[in-house]
């Protein structure tokens, strides 16, 4: 039975991971910053990783997102890379995605859970 539950999931993935990833081309649009902003912007967040699976939907939302704000973020991949995974379980303290490592001038670490506690965050360094 178990087998059969899996295969089923398996299955969900397989269909619906190609979807999700149609939808975040079709809805990752840049905006047209110029290169002074585009600088700054890459400044503010360049402590920023994302820790991810590529197909979660939620992670989906993320990247959207940022793509839409113009933030470049670093990708770890939480799913498939051993150590990206032992990282997100040694920070922030359980293998949940999306988390966003936010590392500060000095080395210090946040690790923030939430698809819309990250998505608030980023808006909000976007536009300040
Ligand atoms: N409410 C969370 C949901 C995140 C979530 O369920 N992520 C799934 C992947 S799609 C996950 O990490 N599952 C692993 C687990 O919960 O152990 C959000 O919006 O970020």
């Amino acid at each position: 039975m178990r087998a059969v539950i899996r295969v089923f999931f398996k299955g969900i993935r397989l269909v619906v991971g190609p979807m999700l990833l149609a939808y975040e081309a079709l809805a990752s649009r840049r905006p047209k910053l110029d290169q002074p902003q585009q600088e700054a912007l890459n400044d503010k967040t360049k402590g920023l990783t994302l820790y991810q699976f590529k197909t979660c939907p939620f992670c989906v939302k993320v990247r959207v997102r940022a793509t839409r704000l113009g933030i470049q973020l670093n990708k770890r991949d939480a799913q498939h890379d051993s150590q990206a995974r032992e990282e997100l379980l040694a920070g922030g303290g359980e293998v949940k995605v999306p988390c966003l490592r936010i590392e500060g001038e000095k080395g210090e670490k946040q690790w923030m859970y939430e698809s819309d506690a990250i998505v608030s965050y980023l808006e909000q360094l976007a536009t300040s």
